[in-house]
């Protein structure tokens, strides 16, 4: 996958891109990125990206033209490539929407600054638009990395075979059961007794079983959209009684 990403701050991609599960994938060629400063793409003396807003108000926009030219220069003639922009306004951002970005072999993501993008980019040239929640930030930088990085753990190859992001919480549909690690005694607090008794369908149970109790607890309204069979519906209907 090849991933273009439009910022004025291309710098704050340097760390996250070069670490970890991100860094291994681009050094092993399963994905490209590409960053390019919107600044580059202006003409005048200037380099101006910002304006005041027509009407009035507070604070300044982001140009149109700046942001039209790099997405053109970096568009492909033909195929579908999603020009996602990534707002308050947008579309929430889930695991669902990480596995269909997954499944194109190229991405543009564009990241807006100050009070907004003049509306014409939202109307005119982005095919898709993404909130990665409810909080205000000060531009969409951030917002693109987490984009990145939950899209590229889906591509294939990219985990090892240790970890199948099958398994993951929100994949389920259920948060994930309880982990530990030794010691099995620690201040006081000991390792819940099942973990330790070798009886693997027992465990497989117990994991099962805390899975459900905390998703009820913590995300009650993820448990009406999970797949759980007559046994697992049971369990929450007498879990939700005591
Ligand atoms: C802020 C342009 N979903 C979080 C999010 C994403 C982008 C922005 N804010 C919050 C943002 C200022 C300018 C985009």
């Amino acid at each position: 996958m090849r991933i273009d990403i439009l910022t004025l701050f291309p710098e704050m991609f340097q760390s996250p891109f070069s670490t970890s599960i991100l860094k291994r994938a681009i050094d092993r060629g399963l994905v490209s990125v590409n960053l390019h400063n919107i600044r580059d793409y202006t003409h005048d003396k200037h380099h101006t990206v910002d304006d005041y807003p027509y009407g009035g108000g507070a604070g300044m926009v982001l140009k149109p033209e700046p942001i039209f030219e790099a997405v053109e220069s970096v568009k492909p003639e033909s195929g579908e490539v999603p020009i996602i922009l990534l707002s308050p306004q947008g579309r929430p951002f889930s695991q669902q929407v990480a596995q269909e970005l997954s499944k194109y072999s190229r991405l543009i993501l564009i990241c807006g600054r100050y009070e907004g993008v003049d509306e014409r980019v939202h109307s005119h040239l982005v095919t898709d638009e993404i909130s990665i929640g409810d909080y205000v930030l000060s531009g969409g930088e951030l917002a693109a990395m987490v984009v990145v990085e939950a899209v590229v753990r889906l591509l294939p190859g990219v985990l090892g075979s240790e970890a199948s992001p099958l398994d993951d919480s929100h994949v389920a549909g259920l948060l994930e059961y309880p982990q530990y690690t030794r010691p099995a005694v620690f201040r006081d607090w000991s390792v819940p007794e099942v973990l330790l008794s070798g009886n693997h369908a027992q465990i497989a149970k117990w994991r099962h079983e805390q899975a459900i109790l905390r998703t009820l607890e913590r995300r009650p309204e993820l448990l009406d959209k999970a797949n759980l069979g007559l046994e697992e519906r049971q369990l929450v209907d007498r879990l939700k009684q005591s």
